[in-house]
Formats: structure tokens, sequence, C-alpha cells
């Protein structure tokens, strides 16, 4: 838990740290935070959500104060007092959508602007009354063995957010939340799941679930190699010149080797396939070298 925290603090600040220096900070200049979103909580069709304005900077949090607001806007268009309350907690700004404003809302993720004084900052409401099951959407990798195996996860219509993943699954058993990392931006995204998890993983093929609030059926197939496989790039079971032609071959384009032949004959760990490979791996069928 605590690991996935620091993960998503650190990118926030990130962000904060370049959008600060790109967008550069002066004495009367507004400082505009695009593509930085504080979410209010899930809508998930009754009750009012609320969302407490920190932005994990003091620097940022130091504009965010009471006295300071102007007013809510959705597209640019003020959002009337009537809808909302904003209140301070502990020294930050909390505001508070109401049910009444809300149910007006279809599913979907809508963007507002709490404008202060110096600063607007942006505020992303997730609507979700309804889950969508989706099939046959599955995205594949092979992991390399050597980090955090990545998948891409785009092409659904539906709202996704690192916020809005549930639980990841293998065979019905939920993963510890340290287990992944996510972020996602609009309707799409990352997940990655970590090398120290995957380490635990005998050589095979496995298939994630990963459960969004909004969408049910996404999978993740995941294929570890038999990392004892080094060298062999035909698979057979035996590290031969035959192989080292292969690799030469795949270096040169000639050749497309399996995602699971690349993750065997990178021999040198650099992440790529060349003929330093291909020379190691001849040199190993000759005994001349092991791996
Ligand atoms: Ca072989
Ligand atoms: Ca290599």
């Amino acid at each position: 838990m605590k690991k996935s925290i620091k993960v998503s603090i650190s990118l926030v600040l990130f962000v904060v740290t370049v959008l600060l220096s790109t967008t550069g900070v002066y004495a009367q200049d507004k400082i505009v935070m695009s593509d930085f979103y504080l979410p209010f909580e899930v809508y998930q069709g009754e009750g009012d959500v609320s969302v407490v304005l920190d932005a994990y900077s003091e620097e940022i949090n130091s504009y965010l104060i009471l006295e300071k607001f102007d007013k809510l806007t959705y597209k640019d268009n003020e959002v009337d007092e009537k809808y909302y309350e904003i209140s301070d907690v502990d020294n930050l700004v909390k505001i508070t959508l109401k049910e009444e404003y809300l149910r007006t809302f279809d599913d979907d993720t809508y963007y507002f602007d709490a404008v202060f004084e110096r600063i607007d900052i942006g505020l992303k409401l997730y609507v979700i009354t309804e889950k969508a099951i989706v099939k046959d959407v599955v995205f594949k990798n092979t992991w390399n063995g050597k980090e955090s195996a990545g998948f891409v996860i785009s092409g659904i219509d539906y709202p996704l957010g690192a916020d809005l993943i549930e639980y990841i699954s293998l065979n019905g058993k939920k993963l510890d939340k340290n287990d992944y990392v996510s972020n996602f931006m609009g309707n799409s995204g990352f997940v990655a799941i970590t090398k120290d998890y995957l380490d635990t993983l005998p050589a095979g093929t496995y298939i994630f679930d990963v459960e969004f609030l909004s969408v049910s059926g996404i999978k993740l197939e995941l294929t570890i190699p038999d990392f004892y496989c080094k060298g062999d790039a035909d698979g057979n079971g035996n590290v031969t010149a035959a192989d080292a032609r292969l690799v030469l071959r795949a270096s040169a384009k000639l050749e497309k080797l399996t995602a699971e032949a690349t993750a065997c004959c990178d021999v040198n760990n650099d992440n790529v396939i060349n003929s330093s490979d291909a020379r190691k791996i001849l040199r190993a069928s000759a005994k001349l070298e092991s791996f």
C-alpha cells in the first residue's frame, strides 16, 4: 500500500514540478495546472461527492485557500452556487457537489476547474452508475525478466482511471496493491505488474483480470519465458551454432524472433538483440563461454 501511494505522490509532484517550470510562476501570473486533475469521490448514483484540494505541494496548496476561492466552472461556465458547498478541512479546501446536480450527469468522466485568485486547478468527476462488461479484451505482453511488465490499455469506451481499479487478480486471487502500478489519463493508460511479484511466478502464461469500478472483463495476458532457455533461439532445448545464426539474422532484421525467444537470447542483458548476443551464443555452443 505504502509503495503505491509513494509512487502516485511522486508522480503528482513530478507533474507539478514540470508544470511549474513550464508555466513559470511570476508574481502576477495566474497558475494554470493543465493536465492535472484532483478526483472527486466516484459518483455511483447516490449521495454527494467531495474532493479535498490537496495538490501534494506546499507551494500549490498555499494558493488553494478558502478566502481566495472565486468560482467553480464546468466547460468554462460557472456552476451555480446552489449545486455545491465549499468548506475548510484542516487548512485544505473541500468542495462537495450535491446529489441533485450529480443526477444530471450520465456515466462518463467530467472535468471542472476550481478558480482561485492565483490558481486554476482541475477537478475530475467520474460518474459510474452501471458497470459495463467487456469480452475478449485481452492485452498481451511477454516479460523480459528484468523490470515490471507493462500493459498499455486503450480503446475502451468507458471511463478508466488508476483510482477506478478495484483490484487485479490472478486465478481469483487478488494481487496486493504493492504488486502493480497504474497511470491513466482519459480512457487510456497503463498497468504494470512489478518484477518483485513476477519473480514469484514460474514460467508459463498467465491471465490477470483487471476489475475497474466502471468496467469488468479486461484481461492482461503475460507470458513468462523459461529464463533457463538462455541462448536457445529455436527452442529445441540445446544451444548450438544454429541459434547463434538465428540471432545474427534477427539482429540484421532478416528474421523475427518470438517475444519469448527474444527474452531468451538477450544474453548480455542490454535489452536489444544484436551481434554481440549472437557471438556469445556461438561461443557458448562451442563451450568457450557460459551465460
Ligand atoms: Ca537451439
Ligand atoms: Ca543483447
